[in-house]
């Protein structure tokens, strides 16, 4: 069976990757395969731009097809903040609750505005012998509310799903995977990745 590598450090998006790949006849393997991997220098502009260079640079070093998530919450009233700054928003050392408790106190001053935003997500898939790139997105709307639940990871307990009645964190995985951000840039990559 082919081996496709999943580009990414993240446990949370290795959990929901991995049963979203789960149908396909692919051996999926993530990052603690290859330890000895170096850091890589996410400094693209875009979600697309360092969706390209995880997957480049992880194809490249293990000679197998890789696929990257570049992922993050946009809040329209930051003007799209933190968007590809997500990962790192406020202070790189800070855990997922300390980030997230950083992004309310910046909404504080919007007591009865709603908060609308969104989840994106950009995947990449490199081919390193033909060094073929193929691109899908996804996204989820809704609205940034106080922490409620404890599934899922990141921003999920603050991103209220307004059609759900919860919290990205109020949903099991399986829910969750129905409708991410990540889910649908799978649904949109499904096609491409039989095509490599
Ligand atoms: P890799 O680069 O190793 O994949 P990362 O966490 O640094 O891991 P990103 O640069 O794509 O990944 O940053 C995405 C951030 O956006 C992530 O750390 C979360 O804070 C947030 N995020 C993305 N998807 C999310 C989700 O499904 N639920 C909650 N937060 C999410």
């Amino acid at each position: 069976m082919r081996r496709l590598v999943l580009a990414t450090r993240n446990k949370g998006k290795v959990t929901e990757l991995k049963e979203l790949l789960a149908d396909l006849a692919f051996e999926i393997v993530d990052l603690s395969y290859y330890s000895d991997l170096p850091e890589i220098i996410e400094d693209g502009g875009t979600f697309v731009d360092n969706a390209i260079i995880k997957a480049k640079a992880v194809a490249e070093y293990t000679g197998e097809l890789s696929l990257a998530d570049d992922s993050g919450l946009e809040v329209d009233l930051l003007n799209g903040e933190p968007g590809v700054y997500s990962a790192r928003y406020g202070n790189p050392e800070w855990n997922d609750r300390e980030r997230y408790q950083y992004l309310l106190k910046k909404l504080a001053d919007y007591k009865d505005t709603r908060k609308t935003a969104r989840f994106r997500c950009v995947m990449a898939l490199y081919e390193p012998q033909s060094k073929q790139v193929e691109i899908a997105e996804g996204a989820v709307e809704g609205e940034i509310v106080e922490p409620r639940g404890n599934h899922g990871f990141g921003y999920d307990p603050v991103f209220y799903i307004p059609e759900l009645g919860k919290t990205m964190a109020e949903l099991s995985e399986e829910e969750k995977n129905r409708i991410s951000h990540r889910s649908r840039a799978i649904a949109n990559l499904k096609p491409k990745l039989a095509k490599v």
